[in-house]
């Protein structure tokens, strides 16, 4: 049976950097859930479409799932493909949106926010591009999040998410697919399996933390089932809707265990962890910490040694807080380069129109034109290719590339739980007098450029301003820009870049120290949130 509810509107229903992320409890809600999904439903026109339904396992998202499921069938959908068990990673669902050439998915999750009931819950909403929906599409959903009067839902028993195979409710179909299968085919069409193979056999040791969230069965199938990685090699496997109370953001705080590991005695070879969702990927050697900036570098220095582009890759893309490392990689091998502002979505357009072929963030997402998202998975399978072709430890490969690039230590600093109006006080403030920097001497540097970071897609012309920088002399930056992931409150993130080219062994925090200080001073950091320090530091 088919019902039209009356609602009211929530108001803050606005997509930040990567969908709608929210407290669980805001989404729990009566009616939130509901009419967030409506307000999409009146935007896209959902008559007639097929979509690709997941998530990552946290709490909330077997409820979100049936009612998203009812919503679908009374707004006239004609198709979902839902991983079983609600289960899809966001690299997964991305790769089914362009496989099966649907019109966009849908993936419940709050990426590497915790989850749980006091948790975060999200929703990203994709497009027949793979990636997310742009800007002014996501604008347009807020504005009828908060026009909504009544959303439509057909009446009806819980879906078997458990059941392989296609059903039907009303006139819609469903199938429930293994979430798996596509993203192994993917992977193993893409780098030389065979070769890890062998280097597996050859007692190369691995562990790879899933963090209780949605990588871990992919992670067993891929590297312990196919690649032959020992049994036990992934920790932390099985999906728990509050990731068994770890935070998945596989970073140098959260990813405490692994780190351990990692810098412990007997550390195995190589080190790796996801996030939430499968996106995020972080990278260790032995007693070894690989940025996300300097992965992006070395995975685009090291292309030809993977079979899916050793015939050549168009060029590279950055998101402009990210180090420049890879700036220098592309101009050894002259290849296209480009820096957008922060989120996965600048780089779809420029993927489409074949301008580049690898991208990267320092929030420790790195991928390639494969899909349109981020892909951890990808990027851990990327080294193990590298290391299996050139038997080199993951140390060795990280200090030769500093040796023939320079190093750029880099660091980042977040201020947490600032009030918004604070925060956005501080950040009009420094915008007012950013410009004035240009050629001051602060410090021992001197400022080269200083600038809001404004950027023009080259495809669509859409403008696009995200942060400032102050640009040095000497090549070092500091970036400032409030975070589009937080559920609440606002984050101030600070990112610290300082070139070396021959002081490549000193600690990262002693090379940004003075960076920092410029930076809490021409911020007003701590007169304006009380902040002496940063909260958090990767
Ligand atoms: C999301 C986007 C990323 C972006 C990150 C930035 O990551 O997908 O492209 O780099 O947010 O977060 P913030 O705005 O907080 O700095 P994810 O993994 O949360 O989807």
């Amino acid at each position: 049976m088919f019902e039209v509810v009356k609602t009211t509107p929530y108001n803050d229903q606005k997509m930040g950097t990567a969908g709608l992320r929210k407290k669980s409890k805001v989404v729990m809600q009566q009616n939130y859930f509901e009419n967030f999904l409506q307000s999409i439903f009146n935007v896209i026109n959902p008559q007639g479409k097929t979509f690709v339904v997941g998530g990552d396992g946290r709490f909330y998202n077997d409820i979100a799932i049936q009612k998203l499921i009812k919503m679908a069938v009374a707004n006239g959908v004609k198709k979902l493909i839902i991983g079983q068990k609600g289960y899809l990673s966001t690299p997964a669902s991305s790769n089914l949106i362009l496989k099966r050439h649907t019109d966009g998915a849908f993936v419940l999750t709050a990426s590497h926010n915790p989850g749980g009931e006091n948790g975060d819950f999200g929703i990203k909403y994709a497009t027949e591009t793979g990636g997310q929906c742009s800007g002014a599409v996501s604008d347009k959903i807020y504005e009828q999040s908060k026009q909504i009067s009544e959303y439509k839902i057909y009446t009806a028993d819980d879906i078997n998410l458990e059941k392989l195979g296609t059903q039907k409710l009303g006139d819609m179909e469903i199938e429930i697919i293994n979430p798996i299968n596509d993203y192994v085919e993917m992977m193993a069409g893409i780098f030389d399996f065979d070769a890890i193979k062998k280097l597996f056999a050859n007692g190369f040791t691995v562990v790879f933390d899933a963090m209780n969230a949605v990588t871990g069965p992919y992670a067993i199938e891929i590297f312990e089932n196919i690649l032959g990685a020992k049994k036990g090699s992934v920790k932390n496997a099985i999906p728990m809707k509050d990731f068994g109370g770890l935070h998945p953001d596989p970073n140098l705080v959260y990813a405490k265990e692994l780190l351990a590991t990692m810098f412990g005695d007997n550390a195995p070879d190589f080190g790796a962890a996801n996030d939430g969702d499968g996106d995020r990927n972080m990278i260790l050697g032995k007693k070894f910490f690989v940025t996300p900036s300097d992965s992006l570098a070395i995975l685009t220095d090291h292309y030809n040694l993977i079979p899916a582009y050793k015939n050549g890759i168009y060029g590279v893309a950055k998101s402009m807080a990210t180090s420049t490392a890879v700036e220098r990689v592309a101009k050894k091998h002259n290849i296209g380069y480009y820096e957008v502002p922060t989120g996965w979505k600048y780089f779809v357009n420029l993927m489409d129109s074949k301008r580049i072929t690898f991208c990267g963030e320092e929030s420790f997402g790195t991928g390639s034109s494969h899909i349109r998202e981020k892909d951890g998975i990808w990027a851990i399978l990327f080294w193990l290719n590298i290391i299996a072709a050139t038997g080199k430890s993951v140390e060795q490969i990280t200090r030769e590339h500093w040796a023939k690039y320079g190093r750029s230590y880099y660091m980042r600093f977040d201020f947490d739980g600032i009030a918004t109006d604070v925060a956005n006080e501080l950040m009009k403030n420094l915008e007012n007098k950013i410009s004035s920097l240009n050629g001051k001497t602060l410090g021992s540097f001197k400022v080269a450029l200083a600038e809001v970071f404004t950027y023009k897609d080259p495809v669509d012309f859409s403008e696009t301003t995200n942060g400032m920088r102050i640009v040095m002399d000497d090549g070092s930056r500091i970036v400032f820009r409030l975070s589009g992931t937080s559920s609440s409150g606002a984050t101030l993130r600070v990112y610290l870049e300082k070139i070396e080219h021959n002081n490549l062994d000193a600690q990262s925090r002693d090379m940004v120290d003075e960076l920092l200080k410029i930076a809490m001073d021409v911020a007003e950091i701590e007169n304006r949130t009380g902040k002496k320090e940063a909260d958090l530091t990767t």
